[in-house]
């Protein structure tokens, strides 16, 4: 048998709301399988995933917290902002924008993962906000999977409505949302964002 053990690396999102659901994430994968789990943030998320995750002492061993390089000040946000809690909103796409600047660090962490364990990580588990980690993992011999922390329900809405633009097929302002149960499910024109409106494939 190989002693080889599986290492999944996670990137969460800057913004608590984020990172609780990945923590719980880590501990479940944690849970039930025997893979080493790094998570990865900025320097002061780091501070807050760890003391968050040393809490629970059951589950701590196997999961590290690894800071990337990443200075706010660098970036047009006020200094030692890391996440969206710390920022007025007029910040958000700023910060989110930011996030670009974790790409080279990030793939520098995984090319040192994979000289320490000799294979990439199983996969690099990334917030739909951090899109960039799929090219790294694709540079680095693994994949990327997009976990998202919103509801399963409001998600699979939103993933129909931009794969299949099912409002441009819509009758009186109503339509079907492919994917979703047709005799319960009509919905309206109304209730979208403005920006889904205008989307036609485009
Ligand atoms: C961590 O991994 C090691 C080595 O695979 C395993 O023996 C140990 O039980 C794990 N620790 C926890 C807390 O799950
Ligand atoms: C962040 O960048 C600013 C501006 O370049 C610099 O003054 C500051 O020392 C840097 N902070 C850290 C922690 O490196
Ligand atoms: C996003 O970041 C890049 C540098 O990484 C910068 O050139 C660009 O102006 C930024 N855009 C916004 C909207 O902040
Ligand atoms: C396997 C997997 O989830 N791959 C995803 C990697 O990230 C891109 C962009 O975020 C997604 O389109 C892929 O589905």
């Amino acid at each position: 048998m190989s002693d080889h053990q599986e290492h999944i690396v996670i990137l969460p999102y800057l913004a608590l709301g984020h990172m609780i659901p990945f923590i719980a994430l880590a501990k479940k994968i944690q849970e039930k399988t025997n893979f080493k789990i790094t998570i990865v943030s900025t320097p002061l998320n780091v501070k807050y995933l760890s003391s968050t995750i040393a809490k629970d002492s059951t589950n701590s061993n196997n999961i590290s917290v690894v800071s990337l390089t990443y200075n706010s000040s660098e970036h047009c946000l006020p200094p030692n902002t890391e996440n969206t809690e710390s920022l007025p909103l007029k910040h958000m796409v700023t910060i989110l924008n930011s996030t670009l600047s974790l790409k080279e660090p990030l793939k520098k962490l995984i090319l040192e993962i994979i000289e320490k364990d000799g294979n990439p990580p199983l996969c690099i588990v990334s917030d739909t906000f951090m899109g960039f980690a799929s090219e790294v993992a694709r540079s680095c011999g693994t994949f990327n999977v997009s976990f998202t922390t919103a509801g399963a329900y409001g998600t699979a809405a939103y993933v129909s409505l931009w794969l299949n633009l099912p409002h441009l097929l819509a009758i009186d302002g109503v339509f079907k949302m492919p994917g979703f149960d047709d005799s319960c499910c009509f919905f309206s024109v109304e209730q979208l964002h403005p920006f889904m409106k205008l989307a036609n494939g485009g």
